[in-house]
């Protein structure tokens, strides 16, 4: 079957419609696409999956499809081609990542990855982000119909290649020259898409949390992204180290439950070296319970934390209602959401990642950004991508010697970490353990921003 063909038998059985339908987002589109019964189309199916193979002019070892529509389309490739088919569950088992894959493959396994239709790029990125982080390396991912607003920019700016057997503009030319739709439609088409692409396409968007703003202004006055954690269990040695860093860091991380000998006086303290050397304090709590524990948690107790940490850090296991008990009706306080941990074999999945990023997103105003890491470099863009120019990424298990401490934390360099996408580093032991911390944080600070600017320049 011709493209051409396809195209309109694809409009013949409904896939393709035009008239007015009111999508999810509340726009009145004049077209609409959905392929899903082309899978109950045997003549379809057989020439979706002969045109696709053709998008795919590399060699692999694998194929996959996006579930559910793509997934039958693969399974035809795959026994066209005599490549093995792999595909991402849909529904994310909780335990261990290994298991999001079904089929077997190897580590380095080149894979064609193929979907029906891409709006937003979403699903196929979150499909090509699991095979990747199994091993599998993405040689060309291919489509039905390509009507992404942004022209296929978030595929190609996370470094995929990619083509569709037609584009929305190829699909209509076809349509139209075969009598299918007239010139009105075409036109409509045209100016639907021209005046919604700009939604899609990311826009720098304002910063209105106001923790996160007093973090950027600090790191340009003071020409430093690090962030210093200061574990270490007695007040003396912690404000001995204070005195020789203070100046080279924009945030300080404390964990003050393990100070053996805290008093309220050690807060009096510490705001006063914040007085004079202008530091964001981050307490590192790890909230992680139901709303009004946490709201005591924070306000209460021994440590009063809301009274003198600016951020602290949340986990969202229990759902989003934590957001609200920690800083509903405080103002100038932020959370940093865990939404990657630093530990070797920690269980924490990428739905898991997503659905935080996705919770910080819905509540700027609670969340200054989040807590991430990455096993290379690219797990760490592919990370930053999904996180929106005006939310800050922190990252810990950060040292220049990377050698693990024996008790599964696992580290990243400082100019990997920044380069890639952190916008500040957390630094512990690194400084904190070094002989002369002062000149340690020095190296940090100068590699981390360095980067930290050519990164802003882009
Ligand atoms: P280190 O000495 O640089 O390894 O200390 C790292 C600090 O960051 C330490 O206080 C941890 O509690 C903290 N941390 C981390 O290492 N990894 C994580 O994923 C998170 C916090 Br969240």
């Amino acid at each position: 079957m011709t493209k051409e063909d396809f195209v309109v038998k694809l409009s013949e059985i409904g896939a393709i419609r035009f008239g007015s339908f009111t999508l999810k987002s509340g726009l009145v589109s004049p077209f609409y696409i959905n392929l899903r019964d082309v899978v109950s189309s045997p003549e379809l199916l057989d020439a979706s999956a002969k045109l696709i193979a053709n998008e795919c002019k590399v060699d692999y070892d694998v194929v996959s499809g996006v579930p559910y529509t793509a997934l039958p389309i693969a399974s035809l490739v795959s026994a066209k081609s005599g490549k093995g088919l792999i595909f991402k569950r849909k529904e994310e088992k909780v335990y261990g990542l290994k298991d999001s894959i079904v089929g077997t493959y190897k580590p380095g396994d080149r894979c064609f990855l193929i979907e029906d239709l891409i709006t937003t790029g979403e699903s196929i990125l979150e499909n090509a982000e699991a095979l990747n982080a199994a091993g599998i390396k993405i040689v060309h991912i291919a489509m039905i119909i390509d009507r992404s607003f942004d022209n296929g920019a978030s595929l190609r700016n996370a470094g995929y290649k990619y083509s569709s057997i037609v584009t929305l503009k190829e699909m209509t030319d076809i349509l139209q020259k075969r009598g299918k739709i007239g010139a009105d439609e075409v036109n409509a088409i045209e100016k639907f898409v021209a005046e919604n692409s700009g939604d899609v396409i990311k826009k720098e968007p304002e910063i209105k949390n106001p923790v996160t703003r007093k973090i950027l202004k600090t790191i340009e006055d003071k020409n430093t992204n690090l962030t210093l954690s200061l574990d270490v269990t007695e007040s003396k040695e912690f404000f001995s180290i204070l005195d020789k860093t203070a100046d080279k860091i924009a945030v300080l991380k404390t964990h003050i439950d393990i100070i053996d000998d805290f008093t309220p006086a050690f807060i009096e303290r510490l705001l006063e070296y914040k007085e004079k050397y202008n530091f964001v304090i981050f307490e590192d709590r790890k909230f992680a319970d139901i709303g009004n524990t946490v709201r005591h948690q924070f306000r209460n107790g021994v440590y009063k934390i809301a009274d003198w940490a600016d951020m602290v850090t949340v986990h969202m296991v229990p759902g989003p209602g934590i957001l609200d008990g920690l800083f509903g009706g405080i103002e100038n306080r932020s959370g940093l959401l865990l939404a990657r941990m630093s530990s070797k074999g920690n269980y924490i999945n990428e739905d898991y990642t997503r659905r935080v990023i996705s919770a910080g997103i819905e509540n700027e105003m609670f969340v200054s950004g989040f807590i991430g890491h990455g096993s290379d470099e690219e797990d760490i863009r592919r990370f930053r991508n999904k996180i929106p120019s005006n939310f800050l990424f922190f990252m810990p298990g950060v040292k220049i010697d990377t050698a693990s401490d024996g008790l599964g934390q696992s580290y990243i360099t400082p100019d990997v970490a920044v380069k890639n996408g952190a916008d500040s580093i957390i630094v512990g032991r690194g400084i904190i353990a070094a002989k002369d911390p002062a000149v340690e944080a020095d190296k940090y600070r100068e590699t981390a921003f360095t980067e930290y600017l050519k990164r802003k320049k882009i």
